[in-house]
């Protein structure tokens, strides 16, 4: 059957208002229709589709008004007639997904046999075995033996993870032992994990998932980052896939369908999503009142995608070929998801009552069918012919990418303990009774006395299942997932690039953001590891002073420049170009952060060292997209993150959203992300020297975040002997000039904050005749971290000699007062406080920003050289080292209201 005249025949009886219809004469219907068909039969569907525009054409220069409509019929997109056969032994495969259904089903059943059950999925992955069972047999890339890692890319759904461990094990990649500890980790050997982390099994899964939303997107960045690495030449042309499997509840969220115009608009056709259709997500159905898949089909046909709906199983084939006037379609149509869900659970006289019933001509398509045959009528995702028919044409469209919305049943197999059932999600147990039912259906050799111990199942080595498999992944390039680092480690970073920033600025006034901007343009054009640089801004190149980049390495676009850009004749041009370094992303921080995990991934999925320097508004990176950016480190992303215009008060003007003074707090959770508030460009410098060091050379799983900001001051020369210092979080910047001064002061500085406490420094020793060391602190959080290290050696060596944290010993006979200043919350400060001699007092930012001049918002948050000074002589007073009558003194003096509204919460 054409699917076009159905389309034509739907269409015509969803638009047609019912007075209309009711004159149409049904004999002057037929006779159109005729004319379509012997159209379709001597012209073909090509022809069909031109006849129908053209018509549609003439009908609106003529007044008809014809409703737009986004949807096909709810029919399978590849009509029976133009399947291609099936390679392969589809016996084999099916006994083969069998085993596959049941080891998934036993570790998880297993894992929650005891009282205290660790939870795990049986239901997701039963019903998407047949779309990956049919993608590991068939389709499925893998990375093979070279170095370069050519294969595809999977997203495997998260909650499937179960499936792909249970074919890993009939692969022989993992034993028994492994499944035995599904989800205990901890345990002797490692277990496996609950769901796709790369961090936690760095030789198995590529890409984290399980946050549902940022598969798709990373998926799609992915896909484009590839054709990225070609156009520019660092990886030869393949024709690997980016495969994207995830859940048809997993779209409502904002990151699964927010970038889905990028791979249309770039004609991605290296992409595929598999939608896994089930209609269920955890508490219910998708759309109980609507058509999920009609949904999607629309917003993806509208965003440029080539959609296949793979709805109905081999068994409707003759029905739909008996369906002459389009009633099966019609009704096939119109019933909601709720109401499919359950036809579902129900059995054949329901269904034949309640779907087929509504009308005798209906009915007596089925007549020849017992309700034990309707019953069985499979669903397309479900059946291996129509799963495979749809891969095969998402590998073969060109010029856009592929979505295959594929109808599913939630727990599939499941029968009684969930099939289709709301509660389905949650189900973790199988009674014996159950086990058994399970078992017989998908034909699994266990006998009924061995059941209630829920055994795995594999077959002999030399079996036909286990050669079948290992065949078809040998032919197919090797297993999948499966990740290592591919690439070779650089072999030095150049050094010369960093030079010139160590003396400083001789003066010149610079903000570390133009002095950022400075050393990506040398690092970009290094012999050695320019090509390699990925800069990433998401519609801010301006805001940071990196226009001129543009010109000089290109803005990528696979298209080149289509247009004469309007300013051609500038210096600074706008410029596109094929091999165009820059991904200038547009207002998408997630989008932007989607690159930077596939450039920062590269080493391994692709064996290309990109090092990517995402630059971003500060306040629009964690706040905004922290779960990406936990999924960068769980992914072992490698990069710098440069969070610009940072600093609650050091960006004026631009307020409460903006104004960031919380990004610092917000990077201490992330473990293997290593973070800096630098003031100075000798900082910058060494910070970025060592980071790609520590990731290129020596392949530490870790990266960086960096805040950068606009405030213009003198870069002074680098103090002899600061570089470690600089990497560990803290050095001496200044040391006191009286160190014998009975009156003296520790004070810490942080970024564009530590020229405050520098100046607050000079006054106090001038006017106040204290004496003060300052101190830069790079990164509280390293300190944290490194104090805690030696905190919990401490803690489990009892009796050995204690190890003092770097701050400590910095520190331990340091004279006088503490008292830290920086553009961020209080916390920071408090937290490296213990490993003080004498308690800190911290100035920070807490509180919302205000739209202000910078000095206004420094006096607004108490964070200007004057409070600095105050916070000293407080702490003085506090000790008994001068009178109280000073500090109130000072406070007149430098305009300091002590009954001021505390900024943290007004
Ligand atoms: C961001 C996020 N929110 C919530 C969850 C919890 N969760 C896990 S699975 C699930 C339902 C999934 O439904 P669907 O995407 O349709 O997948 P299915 O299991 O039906 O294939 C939910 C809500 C999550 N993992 N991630
Ligand atoms: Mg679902």
């Amino acid at each position: 059957m054409a699917d076009t005249s159905d389309e034509l025949k739907s269409e015509l009886m969803r638009n047609i208002a019912p007075q209309d219809a009711a004159e149409l004469d049904v004999a002057e219907t037929r006779e159109w229709l005729d004319s379509l068909d012997y159209v379709l039969q001597s012209g073909g569907p090509v022809k069909v589709a031109r006849l129908l525009r053209e018509l549609t054409v003439h009908a609106r220069q003529n007044g008809v008004k014809l409703p737009f409509t986004a949807n096909t019929p709810y029919i399978n997109t590849i009509p029976a007639d133009d399947q291609s056969l099936m390679p392969g032994s589809p016996d084999v495969e099916r006994r083969i997904k069998s085993l596959v259904r049941w080891n998934a089903a036993a570790m998880v059943v297993r894992a929650n046999k005891a009282e205290e059950g660790i939870g795990g999925h049986i239901s997701t992955f039963a019903s998407a075995a047949t779309l990956y069972e049919v993608g590991f047999n068939h389709f499925f890339k893998g990375h093979g033996d070279g170095a370069g890692g050519d294969g595809d890319i999977i997203f495997f759904q998260g909650h499937a993870a179960p499936g792909i461990y249970a074919r890993a094990y009939l692969e022989g990649r993992i034993d028994e032992s492994h499944l035995e500890n599904f989800r205990r980790e901890t345990r002797p050997g490692g277990g496996l994990s609950s769901y796709p982390h790369p961090w936690l099994m760095p030789n198995f899964w590529e890409y984290p998932t399980v946050s549902m939303g940022l598969g798709p997107i990373t998926a799609i960045y992915q896909a484009r980052f590839m054709r990225y690495l070609e156009d520019r030449g660092l990886k030869p042309k393949s024709n690997a896939k980016v495969w994207a499997f995830l859940g048809d509840g997993e779209t409502d969220e904002p990151e699964a369908l927010g970038a889905i115009t990028l791979p249309a608009r770039e004609k991605l056709d290296n992409l595929i999503f598999v939608i896994n259709c089930n209609l269920q997500r955890l508490d219910g159905p998708v759309r109980g009142n609507g058509q999920i898949i009609q949904e999607l089909e629309a917003a993806f046909r509208g965003a440029g995608w080539n959609v296949i709906k793979v709805l109905w199983g081999r068994e409707w084939d003759p029905l739909l070929a008996k369906d002459r006037d389009g009633l099966l379609v019609k009704r096939m149509g119109e019933i909601v998801d709720g109401q499919y869900q359950k036809y579902a659970v129900s059995d054949g006289a329901y269904v034949r009552e309640h779907f087929w019933g509504v009308d005798p001509r209906l009915l007596d398509m089925v007549k020849h069918l017992s309700d034990d045959q309707l019953k069985k009528l499979s669903l397309g995702g479900h059946d291996p012919i129509k799963v495979y028919n749809a891969y095969k044409a998402a590998m073969e469209h060109k010029g856009a990418p592929t979505v295959i919305l594929a109808r599913t049943i939630k727990g599939y197999g499941l029968g009684e303990a969930g099939e289709g059932k709301n509660i389905t999600h949650q189900q973790k147990k199988m009674n014996e009774e159950e086990l058994r039912a399970f078992r017989t259906r998908f034909g699994i050799p266990i006998a009924d006395a061995d059941i209630a111990k829920t055994p795995f199942y594999r077959p002999a080595d030399d079996s036909i299942e286990v050669k079948y498999i290992r065949d078809r992944r040998q032919a197919l390039g090797g297993y999948v997932p499966s990740r290592k680092t591919r690439s070779e480690p650089l072999a030095s970073v150049p050094a010369d690039v960093f030079e010139e920033f160590y003396k400083g600025t001789e003066g010149r006034k610079a903000s570390t953001t133009m002095v950022f901007v400075r050393m990506l343009s040398k690092l970009l054009r290094d012999k050695e590891i320019g090509r390699l640089v990925v800069p990433i801004v998401p519609d801010e190149a301006r805001t940071f002073g990196m226009e001129a980049l543009f010109r000089a390495v290109g803005i990528y676009s696979h298209a080149g420049q289509l247009y004469e850009p309007v300013d051609m004749d500038t210096l600074l041009y706008y410029k596109e170009a094929s091999d165009g370094q820059i991904l200038e992303e547009g207002i998408t921080e997630a989008g932007s952060m989607s690159s930077f995990i596939a450039a920062g991934t590269a080493y391994a999925a692709h064996g290309v060292n990109t090092i990517p320097f995402f630059v971003f508004y500060s306040m629009f990176g964690f706040q905004r997209i922290g779960d990406l950016i936990w999924a960068a480190a769980d992914a072992r992303t490698r990069g710098f993150l440069l969070g610009g215009t940072s600093g609650r008060t050091t960006l004026a003007g631009e307020g409460l959203q903006h104004q960031d003074g919380n990004s610092h707090l917000l990077a201490y959770p992330v473990p293997n992300l290593v973070s800096y508030d630098p003031a100075f460009a000798y900082e910058i410098a060494i910070i970025i020297q060592d980071g790609i060091r520590r990731m290129y050379v020596d392949q530490e799983s870790i990266f960086y975040y960096l805040t950068i900001m606009n405030e213009q001051y003198a870069m002074p020369a680098m103090p002899e002997g600061s570089r470690d210092g600089i990497l560990k979080g803290l050095y001496r910047f200044r040391a006191a000039a009286k160190a014998d001064a009975p009156l003296r002061a520790q004070l810490f500085g942080s970024g564009a904050i530590l020229l405050e406490v520098i100046k607050a420094a000079e006054i106090l020793e001038s006017t106040y005749n204290v004496s003060a060391d300052v101190w830069s602190v790079t990164s509280y959080s390293e300190l944290y971290r490194e104090g805690h290290a030696c905190e919990r050696w401490n803690m489990l060596h009892p009796g050995e000699t204690p190890r003092a944290p770097y701050i400590a010993q910095c520190l331990k006979d340091a004279p006088g007062v503490f008292v830290a200043a920086s553009d961020y919350l209080k916390a920071l400060p408090d937290s490296i406080d213990r490993w003080l001699p004498r308690p800190i007092l911290a100035l920070g930012t807490d509180g919302f920003g205000r739209s202000e001049s910078r000095a206004g918002l420094r006096e607004f948050f108490e964070v200007d050289h004057r409070w600095v000074i105050v916070a000293t002589l407080a702490a003085l007073a506090r000790d008994g080292k001068i009178e109280a009558s000073v500090v109130q003194q000072a406070m007149k003096t430098l305009d300091v209201n002590p009954e001021k509204a505390n900024p943290a919460t007004s």
